[in-house]
């Protein structure tokens, strides 16, 4: 059984689950923003469904749901946010006007977030940026799911990493992967929803490959995309989103307890403004290149999914399992 909510709906709901249980109105607020955004482009692995995952990370305190992100001007082309045990969310949204400045007062600049809790798509903390005419990269970690390549023990999180860029005609192009075959979220997806993966998704408790969801959450391991060059990535995306920030590593994450919520690591984000090298040509280049991509057959952009689910879920609204919904407004107080 489903029920279909409004977007404002969604927005209402994730709001009020997260400050019944102890966020203050701005975490919560900058939170069900991402919540929403999340189910407005269609990506129902990082929507509502992490609404209790929150809502637990607070209750059993481990995230500050009240704290207030610090943000230092460590250097001229250096920004470091201090999330203090709190959401990424707040800390994006606190360190994210300084980044633009220095990246227009110099051509590029990067923020670090460090103790935050991030439990989302990447995409809605750099499009912003893109949105401001800029180039943006993000790396977050997570706690480690992912053997290094040829290893047998979590080492990497599921590691997403996103790439917006602006265009003269359109929406920013923004791309947005974890560095595992499936992000853990999907895995989760097809294990409630009963559906198998496919086999490069991970290994089961002896080592084999699975197409079940349970046999590799339970006991088993996820794999990285395209084998050991994405196992590289996910290393890179640790040392720039953690080693670099001063966030945990994935596998320090896991030596922890862990409560089944997000998970307190690091996130990288590194701005470019394309007009310092690419000149005002640049959108207007990007446009005909993306021409020859969206020209050739079926290719498509990516994001273009997302940005055609907005128009459609706005109008339409998202739809979530019952028990999913029932479960978020009794954590709100009430439908
Ligand atoms: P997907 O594999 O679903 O998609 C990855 C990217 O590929 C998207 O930008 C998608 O665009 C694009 N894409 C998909 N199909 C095509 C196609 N046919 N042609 C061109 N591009 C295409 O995402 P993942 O499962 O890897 O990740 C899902 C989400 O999980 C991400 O948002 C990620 O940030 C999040 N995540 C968060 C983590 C965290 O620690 N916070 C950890 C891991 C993942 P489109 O969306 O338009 O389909
Ligand atoms: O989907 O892999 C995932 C994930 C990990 C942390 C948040 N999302």
């Amino acid at each position: 059984m489903t029920k279909t909510l409004r977007i404002e709906e969604v927005r209402d709901l994730a709001t009020r689950a997260l400050a019944n249980n102890g966020a203050s109105d701005e975490n919560a607020a900058a939170v069900a923003g991402v919540v929403t955004s999340a189910e407005l482009n269609a990506c129902a692995s990082h929507g509502l469904f992490r609404i209790p995952g929150y809502v637990s990370s607070l209750v059993n305190g481990r995230a500050d749901g009240n704290a207030v992100p610090v943000v230092e001007d460590v250097a001229p082309g250096m920004v470091a946010v201090d999330a203090k045990g709190g959401f990424a969310p707040p800390a994006m949204r606190a360190g994210r006007a300084m980044l633009i400045e220095k990246t227009r007062a110099q051509g590029i600049a990067v923020l670090g977030i460090r103790d935050s809790y991030h439990f989302a798509a990447v995409w809605p903390d750099i499009e912003p940026l893109a949105e401001a005419d800029l180039m943006a990269i993000g790396f977050v970690n997570s706690k480690s799911y992912i053997p290094p390549w040829g290893g047998r023990t979590p080492l990497y999180g599921t590691d997403p990493m996103a790439f917006a860029c602006p265009r003269a005609d359109g929406p920013p192009m923004c791309w947005d992967q974890a560095s595992a075959a499936l992000a853990r979220g999907e895995i989760m997806l097809a294990a409630r929803d009963g559906h198998s993966v496919p086999e490069t998704a991970g290994l089961d408790s002896d080592g084999n490959p699975t197409g079940d969801p349970n046999a590799i959450l339970e006991g088993g391991v996820q794999l990285a995309f395209g084998g050991y060059k994405g196992a590289s990535i996910a290393m890179m995306v640790e040392i720039l989103a953690a080693g670099l920030t001063g966030g945990n590593f994935g596998y320090e994450v896991a030596e922890q307890n862990d409560f089944g919520g997000p998970s307190p690591c690091g996130e990288c984000v590194i701005a470019i403004d394309p007009s310092r090298l690419g000149g005002d040509g640049f959108a207007w280049r990007i446009e005909r290149f993306f021409n020859r991509i969206t020209e050739d057959h079926d290719a498509r952009l990516p994001g273009d999914r997302r940005i055609a689910a907005r128009t459609r879920v706005e109008k339409e609204g998202t739809t979530i399992p019952v028990a999913l919904y029932e479960k978020i407004a009794e954590l709100a107080g009430g439908a």
